[in-house]
């Protein structure tokens, strides 16, 4: 038998900003969402309220799945309250813009696991008890894991469902592309991948471990309709040079030094030539808010100067969707927490206030019918 979406929903995920267990952390951040959302901030009610809205979930809006683990970052952390302040700006955006998608919530998080691949047989069995209340219950315990399987079951509903993730630390782009993948596979749709960062996550391991923040792209590569169709923009912090990623891993890469000298609108032109000479119809769009300048979104586990400016990232999403369906995306690295060095007061507000922009874009897209 067939586990219908919301009952498989009250086993991996939990209602929208409550991916982070918590007793009284930014409990009143969550009650303002909940109560936005809800009409209630009451725990039962809440979930209850949540529960109920799921029974609406048809795949025609973007949908909103919040990954609240930032255990495959590293550096610094904090990418695991994205969801929470990520959805109280796109309400707002929502009431500004008119921007329509559908909440599913947030994938429930044990914060010391990643994926289960990395997990023993007991820790299985003792998180499978805590958290669905039987050892026995045959469901994964890792935030990833549970994405990837909450996920699954959404695209055999509604294959063309377009699914917007919200992160956490990048790593979650691993489990989002993989389901997404496969379905679009199975669509039999050629998809490439349009990839907004400072870094080029193309490590095939980081210190012996295959999943984390920065090897998701090399995998996810994989999964492309070609090696190629993994289109890199706004690096400038990497190990190798543009000439060894593009030789010897087969990507493009659009450097945040280039888009500088030669303008957004013709880099635009010139991602889309290169899709469009390798076949691709459909995208999916990962955004790490690291892509933009320091200035701009200092709030996240590695800001880097010398980064894109919002309205160039701006120009070249925009010109991208109108040749290819945005039929996936996340948006990655938002760490309202965290403040570095420079402008520490504007730093988290800046951040969220850039974040909100592109996720409103990037919805406004997803939106988008296609023929
Ligand atoms: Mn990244």
């Amino acid at each position: 038998m067939v586990t219908s979406l919301p009952v498989l929903a009250k086993s991996l995920l939990c209602p929208p900003g409550n991916g982070v267990f918590t007793i009284h952390t930014a409990q009143e951040r969550k009650n303002e969402l909940h109560q936005r959302l809800f009409k209630t901030s009451a725990p039962a009610e809440v979930e209850k309220a949540w529960l109920k809205s799921l029974t609406a979930l048809d795949g025609k809006l973007p949908i909103l799945l919040g990954l609240a683990s930032d255990c495959g970052g590293g550096i610094q952390r904090g990418a695991n309250w994205g969801p929470l302040f990520l959805r109280l700006e796109l309400i707002e955006a929502q009431r500004t813009f008119g921007t329509q998608f559908f909440d599913a919530g947030d994938v429930r998080v044990i914060p010391h696991l990643l994926h289960d691949r990395y997990v023993s047989k007991e820790t299985l069995s003792s998180c499978r008890k805590a958290l669905y209340g039987s050892a026995r219950k045959i469901l994964p315990v890792s935030p990833l894991s549970m994405a990837e399987a909450f996920l699954d079951a959404l695209y055999h509903r509604h294959p063309h469902a377009k699914v917007f993730g919200l992160g956490g630390d990048h790593s979650v782009s691993y489990a989002f592309t993989k389901s997404f993948f496969k379905k679009q596979k199975k669509l039999k749709r050629k998809t490439g991948i349009l990839h907004f960062d400072a870094h080029t996550d193309l490590l095939d391991h980081r210190l012996g471990i295959d999943i984390c923040f920065g090897s998701w792209a090399y995998h996810a590569r994989q999964w492309c309709a070609s090696p190629s169709a993994l289109v890199q923009v706004g690096i400038r912090s990497s190990g190798k040079s543009q000439e060894h990623w593009e030789r010897t891993l087969k990507v493009k890469q659009f450097w945040s030094k280039e888009v500088r000298e030669e303008g957004a609108a013709k880099i635009a032109q010139k991602i889309i030539t290169h899709y469009k000479k390798i076949g691709i119809e459909d995208l999916y769009l990962s955004f790490d808010i690291d892509a933009l300048d320091s200035r701009f979104a200092g709030a996240t586990g590695t800001p880097e100067p010398a980064g894109l400016f919002p309205h160039e990232a701006a120009v070249i999403i925009g010109e991208v969707a109108r040749h290819f369906q945005i039929a996936g995306a996340d948006l990655t690295e938002v760490a309202p927490f965290v403040k570095s060095s420079e402008v520490i007061s504007l730093e988290p507000t800046t951040t969220l206030l850039y974040a909100k922009l592109i996720a409103n874009l990037i919805l406004e897209k997803m939106s988008a019918s296609w023929p």
